[in-house]
């Protein structure tokens, strides 16, 4: 997959007033490279129509497009990829499906399951929450940065740093050797998205090739 530094997900709740395709145009505007639809109160119907729409947006903006959870709809629509959780298709399966081209993205808490993410053919894992986050509704403790230097020092795949990730604190994640972030509240939320996101690239170091 095309490496990334900035991931920003979907986060509808957090911007009442603005529409969801012009927020996540601002991220991508800031340099966001990845954009993943995260819907998890709409129908099928209403899932499908956003991801039609952030199709058409990543496609203008040449920026990869992921959908969370509905493979059906990630489908459906050419995204690029799927992102799954434990509880979710299992990986092995997802790929059957996906095929050997898209990307497959897996949450991921402790060690044990990013080795397996790795193992079983996955394109990046998420490293998370490694902070409080009311972005979240299942209860998982966070992780903190001791995960992310695990990961850091022995998974070869690329990883996102996510959770609870704010201008304040994401020197911390950088220090402990994250170098993708991932965002929700403190972009989608922002009153000046494009800011915060040129705010957060500056910190994140520059990769090789990009
Ligand atoms: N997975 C782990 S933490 C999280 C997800 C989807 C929420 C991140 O949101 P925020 O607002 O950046 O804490
Ligand atoms: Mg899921």
């Amino acid at each position: 997959m095309k490496d990334f530094s900035l991931y920003v997900i979907t986060g509808e709740q957090f911007h009442p007033d603005r529409d969801m395709i012009s927020v996540m145009e601002d991220a991508i505007l800031g340099g966001a490279d990845i954009i993943q639809l995260r819907d998890k109160t709409g129908s099928k119907r209403d899932v499908l129509e956003k991801a039609r729409a952030l199709r058409e947006l990543t496609r203008k903006h040449n920026v990869t497009f992921i959908v969370n959870d509905h493979i059906d709809v990630a489908l459906t629509v050419d995204a690029d990829g799927i992102h799954l959780g434990q509880d979710d298709l299992p990986l092995e399966d997802a790929r059957r499906i996906m095929g050997p081209d898209k990307i497959i993205g897996i949450s991921t808490h402790h060690i044990g399951e990013a080795r397996a993410a790795e193992a079983g053919g996955a394109d990046y894992i998420g490293v998370g929450p490694v902070f409080p986050t009311k972005s979240k509704t299942d209860v998982v403790d966070p992780v903190t940065t001791g995960y992310v230097r695990q990961v850091a020092e022995e998974i070869r795949i690329p990883f996102v740093a996510i959770g609870g990730i704010k201008l304040h604190n994401v020197d911390e994640v950088i220090d402990a050797g994250a170098s993708r972030i991932c965002a929700i509240s403190e972009i989608v939320g922002a009153m000046d998205i494009q800011d915060v996101c040129r705010r957060f690239l500056s910190r994140i170091p520059v990769k090789e090739g990009k």
